[in-house]
């Protein structure tokens, strides 16, 4: 097995007793529904995965009993279904053909994971309306940040050729419930809005329409003068909204239900409106108007940040964003990182998430593991994912989550979005580590109904994708459940953050002093000197915390109780500082930064105990991988108590071995991994 499949292995189930359930409702598909693409696709699949986990063969001869049935209900919400046993059928029933398609994967998915369906009766519906990948590929095939090879996007055959590959890739995504994508980097070239390109956009949307997948198309700000060789591309001129204005029409006479633009500006060097004295609302609005006319949608990032020396990065996107609430057109989105910094392998929610009642915030989680060990580290999203969502704002009083936040139920906003940066690449595996598989779909499924927990997740997906032994799904389950823990502690333990390699952000590099800007260095971060280490959020510092409501202010502001996960992210901690475990700091994050190392050990071992139960070419791949994942944890390790205790000068604990490297030698590996 090379992993091509997914999830969507429709392999013939083993277990007869469920096989013979399974097939009694197998006999034909009876649709009572207008028919449309999307209604067609649902059929296929069922019909597909049905003959290959049951062998059945669905007729075309519709009876009373015996089938499934597809029936309209205008009473269920918008994209939801219900899934019930009535007369010897299963009967799923929605408002819109995609409700449909979504309860038939939901179908096949509860035989996939042999769950009874005798007597079933589940009804489910999403809580985000637009659940989007954003993926970060570039006009000649490469993709940012990638790590699972080139893009899907075989740009020079579109439109002409039609991979069969976007075929695969647009059913993977119906069945975990993603209705959007992304197709181009945020950092984006003009040249997606050409004819050329929306040519080929054309024809992906026409492949993903039948999946109920909308497209939407990353712009640069600057494309008015680039492409229109206007003299500027200030939003407030009169022929640059005119220019965007006939783009929008160009862009919707190729792709009719397009879904609009996302908007990278003013950050990272990208053009944007403030470059013309203008607001970030002012540049969101005008492109707003284009679009409005077709139902379009303007999903303006909020990832904002200017190189200030004296001031602290986790403030900026707040400071610039918060003024503007109530200055966005109806059709604008703000879409947030989920932590102030950057994709962090944690961080506390991003202050913005309950600070903007009046428009509506996206999610933006990032799937490629940019921070997270790139296809080497087995990191199971998922957990982070549910951490973050779950963080209480306190903005409406207790359990106002940033899943509340982001679904729209605490401020009631109109349109509700969330966005996973994708992982995928056109390795024959699709993501490079074979179990990050498991980030893509579990973003999938959480995107869908955040209350899922990562436990379920995990369970699902491994059922689905490697295994139907028991023993073995449950040591796998643990793999997962477990790993976003092991990497926080081998990289960045206690709240340490932003002290990865330069550039290419692979491994570490905590004593990076100099960077084309200081908060890109290491020690802007970690602040680590004779006395201690941390970043002083408090009042007394930056005041990072003071952008939170009381109640979060009071969980963290004081280092004696602050949950130790975010320590330093808010406080400069004394090397010898008693913790709530007992240890002294420096001791704690040595003792972190070992066990990280022994977790990845653990891994590895638990993965040999599966030999066997899975399939033999994925054993190998993921074998070999946490291998070099345990290299890298060694690194991670080496590296860091290294440098920290050129700090604190103390010695590493016992019963720790301290490091058979020197500093040096580790500044070396590190040095080479920045070469080009
Ligand atoms: C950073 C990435 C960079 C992205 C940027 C973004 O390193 O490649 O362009 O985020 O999200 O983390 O815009």
């Amino acid at each position: 097995d090379d992993g091509y499949k997914l999830w969507l292995k429709y392999d013939l189930l083993k277990n007869n007793t469920k096989v013979a359930e399974y097939k009694r409702f197998s006999d034909f598909i009876d649709v009572q529904f207008p028919i449309s693409p999307i209604i067609q696709t649902a059929e296929k699949e069922l019909k597909k995965g049905l003959s290959g986990l049951v062998g059945a063969t669905i007729t075309k001869t519709v009876k009373t009993s015996g089938g499934i049935v597809f029936q309209k209900d205008n009473a269920l919400p918008k994209e939801g279904f219900k899934i019930v046993a009535k007369n010897g059928n299963i009967v799923i029933s929605a408002q819109t053909d995609k409700g449909i398609l979504y309860g038939s994967f939901e179908l096949l998915r509860q035989i996939q994971t042999e769950n009874s369906i005798a007597s079933i009766n589940l009804s489910s519906s999403p809580k985000i309306q637009l659940r989007m990948l954003n993926h970060w590929d570039n006009v000649l095939g490469t993709i940012e940040r990638g790590y699972a090879g080139s893009s899907l996007w075989k740009w020079y055959e579109l439109p002409e050729n039609i991979d069969p590959r976007y075929v695969e890739y647009a059913r993977a995504n119906a069945s975990i419930g993603i209705n959007a994508v992304v197709l181009n980097n945020v950092n984006a070239s003009a040249r997606f809005l050409t004819k050329e390109y929306l040519e080929k956009v054309k024809a992906l949307a026409d492949v993903f329409r039948p999946y109920g997948i909308q497209v939407f198309l990353s712009i640069n700000f600057a494309s008015p003068k680039i492409l229109g060789k206007l003299k500027n591309s200030d939003p407030l001129e009169p022929e640059v909204k005119k220019w965007w204005n006939d783009k929008a029409k160009e862009v919707y006479s190729f792709i009719p239900d397009f879904g609009g633009f996302l908007v990278k500006a003013n950050s990272e060097g990208e053009p944007g409106p403030q470059e013309f004295g203008r607001t970030h609302a002012d540049g969101a609005n005008m492109l707003a108007e284009a679009v409005k006319p077709f139902n379009g949608l303007v999903i303006w990032r909020a990832f904002v940040y200017g190189p200030n020396p004296k001031g602290d990065r986790y403030k900026e996107a707040f400071n610039e964003f918060k003024p503007l609430d109530g200055q966005f057109a109806k059709n604008v989105i703000v879409q947030v990182k989920n932590g102030p910094i950057d994709f962090m392998p944690r961080e506390p929610f991003h202050p913005l998430f309950g600070a903007m009642p009046k428009t509506p915030l996206a999610m933006e989680f990032q799937i490629t593991q940019e921070y997270l060990g790139f296809s080497t580290n087995l990191v199971f999203l998922p957990s982070l994912f549910k951490e973050v969502l779950e963080s209480d704002t306190y903005v409406n009083g207790k359990g106002s989550t940033v899943a509340k936040v982001v679904d729209g139920s605490v401020h009631d906003y109109p349109l509700t979005a969330i966005a996973g940066v994708a992982n995928t690449g056109s390795d024959r595996n699709w993501t490079g580590h074979f179990m990050s598989q498991a980030n893509w779909y579990g973003y999938g499924r959480l995107a869908w109904n955040h209350e899922i927990s990562p436990e379920q997740i995990a369970e699902e997906w491994t059922k689905m994708t490697l295994t139907k032994e028991a023993n073995s799904q449950k040591i796998i389950r643990n793999m997962l459940l477990t790993s976003r823990e092991t990497y926080v502690n081998f990289t960045n333990p206690l709240g340490l953050h932003h002290i990865m390699g330069q550039n290419i952000h692979f491994g570490m590099e905590p004593w990076l002093e100099k960077s084309a800007r200081p908060d890109w260095t290491a020690i802007y971060y970690h602040r680590a000197d004779s006395v201690g280490i941390g970043f002083d959020r408090t009042a007394n510092g930056s005041n990072a915390l003071g952008l939170y409501s009381k109640d979060v202010q009071n969980q963290w502001n004081n280092p004696q109780t602050c949950d130790l996960k975010y320590l330093l992210w808010f406080h400069h901690v004394s090397w010898n500082q008693k913790l709530s475990t007992g240890k002294t700091l420096w001791d704690e994050l040595c003792t972190r930064y070992y066990t990280g190392v022994t977790e990845v050990e653990k891994l590895q071992n638990d993965w040999l105990k599966v030999k066997g139960n899975v399939d033999e070419e994925i054993f190998e791949d993921v074998k070999g991988r946490l291998a070099a994942q345990h290299r890298e944890a060694l690194n991670w390790r080496d590296a860091c108590v290294l440098y920290f205790q050129t700090h604190s000068k103390q010695p590493i604990p016992t019963p720790f071995v301290k490091p058979t490297r020197t500093l040096e030698e580790m500044k070396k590996i590190v040095e080479i991994y920045q070469l080009k």
